[in-house]
């Protein structure tokens, strides 16, 4: 398996383990279904996967709401199912990381049941964050948090005698209580779980809403902040620092980074971190990445930025300079599970310096042609910066959102949260498509015929088809073939993955820069058609030259 600081320059694949390949027929993505489409991810040439949480859950979140985290959810698999899976994908060279989820646990985690029927003012609900509501009955909530799902953050619950009891604390849906991060066992059960899973192969862990895991003590108001006085906001605008939030980027939360790094630092070869960390001040990002804290992190300002040279440019120049400063690597990362995908994105008009990962932020015109230009242009950018890459599942065929799904199709708690208002995040959580047959959910499902698969667990609309993985597979232009492109030519030159880079002047609306050895890349975002620079020869390019320019919303590599 090679270097061990594989993770400085890998490709990591997102399996959003519910929609990439169902084994069983039941319209749910499993570890069946990924075991047999391992080899897809070999000719696409990743270097790693990330698997989406893959624990028992009652799905009220599609998963992170986790009832335990050291067992497989059945409808999944089993835990000699998992196994397997780690062992054939390291066969195949490829790593593992899996997905742990340390602020909430479901609310059917024994610990959260213990918690209930142990009653008021027992250790077991010490273990979550229980407070009296405020009012003359208690009847409001103990302080004005919110969840990231719509909503107050606190759910009041009932006694087992019928009276009303205390209110606990979820940042994010009410079957998901957070646990309370100043007590020794949940210190010492997320490292068992650590443990548990490094002892069976994983390579590491993408750690969910790693800035979120520590309170403030006495859980102040949030309104009671100066920077409150700006409109309250979930993920701060770009800029503004909102410094001593009471429940995101405490540094308290360091600590419990420093435990975990000496435990995956205990494994030969050492199990590694990438967080989840929507911290919108690049230096107080970088802080988690110290050399005794986690290893990597997800660069959303890279996800967040709109297709427009200056502020792509200042991302990246941001990002370099800070994870410089810390001695880690960068990331590039363009969709998730929880963002509209990136075509769909760049479909709509791109303002200057507006930043946004959600459509419903976005003008309505869009044309799927442009942001399909974009997107490859945009694969191109990323491939070729200094780090390692993610790719969320889908993206290789350039799948756009699914944007008119049925509302009673719907799943999202942010859809039921938001009373029908914000359609959440399923648009991009579709099944995706394998081949053009839509009597197999598009190749997702794996029934033998005649046997009929089950509806996917979202509808596929029927243009799928077209992205299918088999109609792409050995055609010249496809988005396939580009990002496998792209992937063996990254591989084989020694200058991408980690390193540096350094700009070349070029026209306003375009980027151009080189990287050692022997290689240039020339970005247009929205300039006149360029020229390369002189002794510049191009190798792969995400959409041809035009009488040897460079035209708008396109990216081309070239050995220099
Ligand atoms: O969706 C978001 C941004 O578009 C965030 O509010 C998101 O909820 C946040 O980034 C945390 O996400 C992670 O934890 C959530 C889970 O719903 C997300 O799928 C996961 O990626 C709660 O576990």
């Amino acid at each position: 398996m090679g270097d061990q600081a594989w993770w400085r320059s890998a490709v990591i694949y997102q399996v959003y383990i519910r929609s990439f390949a169902d084994g069983d027929g039941d319209g749910l993505g499993d570890i069946a279904g990924l075991h047999a489409e391992l080899d897809h991810l070999v000719s696409l040439g990743v270097d790693a996967i990330w698997i989406n949480p893959w624990y028992p859950s009652p799905f009220a979140d599609a998963g992170y709401d986790v009832s335990d985290f050291r067992a497989i959810e059945p409808r999944f698999g089993t835990l000699d199912d998992a196994e397997r899976l780690i062992a054939a994908a390291h066969e195949r060279g490829l790593r593992v990381l899996l997905d742990i989820v340390p602020n909430h646990t479901s609310d059917q985690h024994v610990w959260f049941q213990a918690a209930l029927a142990a009653g008021p003012g027992s250790p077991e609900r010490e273990r979550y964050i229980f407070r009296d509501g405020r009012g003359p009955d208690g009847e409001l909530p103990p302080n004005d948090w919110r969840s990231a799902f719509h909503g107050p953050a606190w759910t009041r619950i009932t006694e087992a005698d019928g009276t009303p009891g205390p209110w606990y604390l979820h940042l994010f849906a009410p079957e998901q209580p957070d646990v309370n991060w100043h007590h020794p066992d949940v210190h010492a059960d997320f490292l068992e779980t650590l443990r548990f899973w490094f002892d069976r192969g994983a390579d590491g862990f993408r750690i969910d809403v790693a800035h979120s895991l520590v309170k403030e003590d006495g859980l102040p108001d949030i309104a009671e902040r100066d920077w409150a006085k700006l409109p309250f906001r979930l993920e701060p605008a770009p800029g503004v620092h909102q410094t001593d939030h009471p429940h995101w980027d405490r540094d308290e939360v360091h600590d419990i980074y420093r435990e975990w790094r000496r435990t995956a630092d205990a494994y030969d070869p050492p199990r590694v971190f990438v967080a989840e960390a929507w911290v919108p001040d690049p230096s107080r990002a970088a802080r988690y990445l110290r050399p005794d804290e986690l290893h990597t992190a997800f660069n959303f300002d890279f996800l967040r930025s709109r297709w427009n040279a200056a502020d792509l440019r200042g991302v990246v120049d941001d990002t370099m300079r800070e994870h410089r400063s810390v001695g880690a690597t960068p990331t590039w990362v363009l969709s998730n599970h929880d963002v509209a995908r990136h075509v769909s994105r760049f479909a709509r008009p791109q303002q200057t310096g507006v930043r946004g990962h959600h459509l419903n932020d976005l003008a309505a015109d869009h044309d799927l042609a442009v942001g399909t230009r974009r997107a490859r242009a945009a694969a191109m950018l990323m491939f070729a910066l200094p780090g390692s890459c993610y790719v969320y599942q889908g993206e290789e065929l350039g799948l756009p959102e699914v944007e008119d799904l049925p509302d009673a199709s719907l799943q999202d708690p942010t859809w039921f949260r938001s009373n029908g208002t914000d359609r959440g995040r399923d648009g991009c959580r579709v099944p995706i498509p394998w081949t053009a047959d839509p009597s197999t959910n598009f190749g997702f499902s794996h029934t033998v015929a005649p046997a009929a698969p089950a509806a996917p667990w979202l509808p596929q609309p029927s243009w799928f088809a077209a992205y299918a993985a088999d109609v792409q597979r050995g055609v010249a232009g496809s988005m396939l073939e580009l990002y496998r492109s792209c992937l063996a030519r990254r591989r084989a030159d020694p200058a991408l993955g980690d390193g540096e880079l350094a700009w070349m002047p070029s026209p306003a609306g375009s980027l151009v820069f080189v990287r050692e050895p022997g290689f240039g890349c020339v970005v247009n975002v929205d300039a006149e058609p360029l020229p390369l620079p002189a002794g510049w020869t191009p190798v792969l390019g995400s959409g041809d030259l035009v009488d040897g320019l460079v035209p708008p919303d396109t990216t081309v590599w070239c050995h220099r």
